[in-house]
């Protein structure tokens, strides 16, 4: 059975995420501002659990009951002592506390772009880019839309032309993208661990999370949140690439659907006038 389970565990490498952490580093910085938290907390964690239980081993071993040997001492209460680690604790937590609130600024405020990110002065001269999301700064926002079982995407219009993806999410290097993340259906969960915390997809609200990758790459996920039966499989990917990659598959993307659109509603003309 031991080995079955050494086995399995082996086989599904990627649930170990990062084995102690989660995955991290080289994605974007709130996911980093995470991992980091996450490290401070276990590390004090780890202290006290090492502790209470190399006490706990201690006594066991050291203060036992003998063969033949009297009863060991019978210790009730000891208010000093617990005067002492109730308020140690609670020291402990305002510690975390002061800590976590150091960081959550970071993680929840998009940082800005960098100069060589996509900009209305190059990737982006075909798209309109939004200025509000971040604070002097311009980002590409992305609308993600949870539906049971896929993911849609929703770019910047080019030219007028509506363009949308679903599974891959394309984005340009250097480029603050902010998400606005709703569903259409039932309760799903937006989740790239390299790339931040999970963020729900909710039925009428649109949750916010944001993103800046600095170099090209590929970067997986998948919903968080059991939405059905299909949930295994929504997954997701963000592609990182260059502006200019990007510009020209913003581009490419909004032609293939515009093609796609004029067949279509030519195939209805077409069976319009053959059944009225
Ligand atoms: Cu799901």
């Amino acid at each position: 059975m031991l080995g079955a389970l050494a086995l399995l565990l082996i086989a599904a490498p990627s649930a170990f995420a990062d084995f102690f952490t989660p995955e991290n580093k080289g994605g974007s910085r709130n996911a980093d501002d995470i991992q980091t938290l996450f490290v401070i907390a276990m590390i004090i964690g780890g202290v006290i659990f090492a502790g209470v239980e190399g006490v706990l081993v201690y006594s066991l071993i050291r203060f036992r009951r003998r063969r033949g040997g009297p009863e060991p001492a019978q210790i009730r209460g000891n208010t000093p002592l617990e005067m002492g680690w109730t308020v140690g604790a609670a020291v402990i937590v305002a510690i975390l506390a002061v800590i976590t609130f150091a960081f959550l600024g970071g993680i929840t405020t998009p940082e800005r772009s960098l100069p060589s990110g996509a900009t209305a002065g190059n990737a982006l001269q075909v798209a309109s880019i939004d200025q509000a999301s971040v604070p002097g700064g311009h980002s590409l926002e992305i609308h993600v839309n949870g539906q049971q079982y896929l993911w849609r995407y929703d770019y910047p219009a080019v030219r007028g032309q509506q363009v949308f993806g679903y599974y891959d999410m394309y984005v340009p290097v250097g480029t603050t993208v902010t998400l606005k993340i709703t569903s259409s259906d039932v309760a799903h969960s937006w989740w790239i661990p390299k790339l931040g915390g999970k963020a729900d997809a909710i039925p009428g609200h649109t949750n916010s999370t944001w993103f800046r990758i600095n170099r090209p790459g590929i970067y997986a996920g998948e919903c968080a949140e059991l939405c059905g039966e299909g949930h295994a499989d929504m997954r997701a990917r963000v592609i990182a690439v260059p502006p200019a990659q990007f510009q020209a598959w913003l581009v490419r993307q909004a032609a293939d659907i515009k093609d796609a659109q004029a067949k279509l509603s030519l195939a209805r003309q077409i069976r319009g006038e053959g059944n009225p």
